[in-house]
């Protein structure tokens, strides 16, 4: 059996019941195929697949609270220190009811080529909680995020793991992290990423995912002799990364119609209202139907099960922001049915295996999340380069720098792709350039 086919089984036999970080696991070894195949003994003897897919360190905890009522609540917590080769471990945390460790690998996994194909020196980790945000008072949010960081402080640190949002964190629940963390470990240092401007954050990092998201866009549309003006482009979700995507389309003259939540959908014939989406989900926290109910060109539809939502809406380019395995098989199918020519994926693996082949297979250009959504966790690193020089850029210079990444990001992967026989397969060559520099990194610093 191949070396590659080999690592799979046994990734599958040793993590049972993790569907999720198997299918990230099978992407990446499917795209490395031919990198492994060219030198497969030389892998095997140095166990470097074996190394890549086991983390480096798991760290699991209870997270004890006391809500409202008085009643204690317990949730499980994770840390999963995937790889460290080029840089200390860096990824968000995730707070959803749905958050198990499976969840948390697949993230971690994925971080460790994202982080690579930002071209600076951070790590792979991610971390998270089955904690839901929805619902509870900001006393209840702050005293589960403290408990969380009471055991989470003694794993971190500015040069050794650096966490930041994702699903249910935002800057509340950082500002609460990071201020316990200050508090137990009596240091001021860069060691969360998102911070609030007044306290170490950067500008530009709460846009940078769906900013960067929108640049690379542009660039690969533009690779392949199309404009984003005037495109009609589908979103989904209408958190962090959504509301910044649906931002930046606009200003480059492309007309967002759609966005949703776990509740249902939006389809806005007159383009998305960033202002009222903003007031609605950044400060209302509310539902999609306050949209609907303030704007009389939006439509809403509750959520049904079995229904394809966004996705049946007609669209040049979409744009999946949500959250994982979110565009399956029949979503793909009506998308290229609609005319839909462009995917670049906001979230982390939003689009199932299955689908990914049918539209690279119908000529969809499409872009991996580990490459399209690069811009936040880059920004967050450029959050760090100003904590350690104790001085803070310009939106504007943060912002071109983004620019610059998610273009680099582009052209290293569509080389990848050609480089390897794989022209246009920006899977594969995201893969394979994220992956290049990790080995190249593990294999000079020895067995570890
Ligand atoms: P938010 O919590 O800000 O928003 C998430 C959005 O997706 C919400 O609209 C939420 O709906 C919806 N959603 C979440 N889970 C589900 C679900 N199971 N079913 C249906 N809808 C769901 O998160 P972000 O915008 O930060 O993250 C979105 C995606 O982007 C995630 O995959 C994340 O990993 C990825 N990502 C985030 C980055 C960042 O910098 N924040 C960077 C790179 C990737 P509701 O409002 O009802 O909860
Ligand atoms: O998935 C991701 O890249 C993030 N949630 C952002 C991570 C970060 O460290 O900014």
């Amino acid at each position: 059996m191949s070396y590659v086919d080999e690592v799979y089984e046994l990734v599958v036999a040793k993590n049972p019941a993790q569907p999720e970080f198997h299918q990230a696991v099978k992407e990446v070894l499917e795209s490395l195929r031919v990198v492994i195949e060219s030198d497969e003994e030389a892998y095997r003897k140095e166990a470097l697949l074996e190394r890549l897919t086991v983390p480096e360190r798991i760290v699991q905890f209870r997270v004890p609270w006391v809500d409202d009522k008085g009643q204690v609540q317990v949730n499980n917590g994770f840390r999963v220190q995937f790889n460290s080769a080029i840089g200390p471990y860096k990824g968000g945390l995730r707070f959803h009811p749905s958050v198990n460790l499976g969840i948390i690998k697949f993230l971690g996994f994925e971080q460790i080529f994202k982080n690579s194909l930002t071209g600076l020196p951070i790590g792979g980790g991610k971390g998270g909680c089955d904690f839901d945000p929805k619902g509870k008072s900001d006393r209840e949010v702050m005293a589960f995020c403290q408990s969380f960081m009471t055991e989470l402080y003694r794993h971190i640190g500015a040069d050794t793991d650096v966490p930041a949002g994702d699903i249910g964190v935002g800057g509340r629940e950082i500002g609460y992290m990071y201020g316990q963390y200050k508090r137990i470990s009596n240091q001021y240092e860069g060691v969360l990423t998102g911070k609030g401007l007044t306290y170490g954050g950067s500008l530009a990092r709460t846009e940078a995912t769906g900013y960067g998201l929108l640049y690379l866009t542009e660039e690969m549309l533009k690779c392949n002799g199309k404009d984003i003006a005037g495109k009609t482009i589908a979103v989904s979700g209408a958190g962090n990364v959504a509301i910044y995507a649906i931002q930046k389309a606009q200003q480059l003259g492309a007309r967002p119609v759609t966005c949703s939540d776990s509740t249902g959908w939006i389809y806005d014939a007159e383009g998305i209202d960033v202002a009222l989406l903003k007031e609605v989900k950044e400060v209302k926290r509310a539902r999609l139907s306050e949209y609907a109910a303030a704007r009389p060109s939006a439509e809403y539809h509750e959520k049904k099960a079995g229904e394809h939502g966004v996705w049946t809406v007609k669209c040049d380019v979409a744009l999946p922001c949500a959250t994982q395995n979110e565009l399956d098989l029949e979503d793909a199918k009506a998308l290229v049915a609609n005319g839909c020519f462009a995917v670049a994926e906001g979230a982390n693996m939003p689009t199932t295996l299955e689908a990914t082949e049918y539209l690279q297979k119908n000529g969809v250009l499409f872009c991996p999340g580990k490459a399209s959504n690069a811009g936040g966790v880059a920004t967050s690193a450029l959050e760090m380069s100003q904590n350690s020089e104790r001085l803070s850029w310009t939106f504007e210079e943060v912002d071109s720098k983004l620019q610059s990444i998610m273009i680099n990001i582009f052209h290293n992967l569509d080389e990848a792709s050609r480089k390897y026989g794989m022209e246009g397969d920006y899977v594969a060559g995201a893969n394979i350039a994220g992956f290049l520099k990790v080995a190249e990194a593990m294999k000079a610093q020895g067995i570890v």
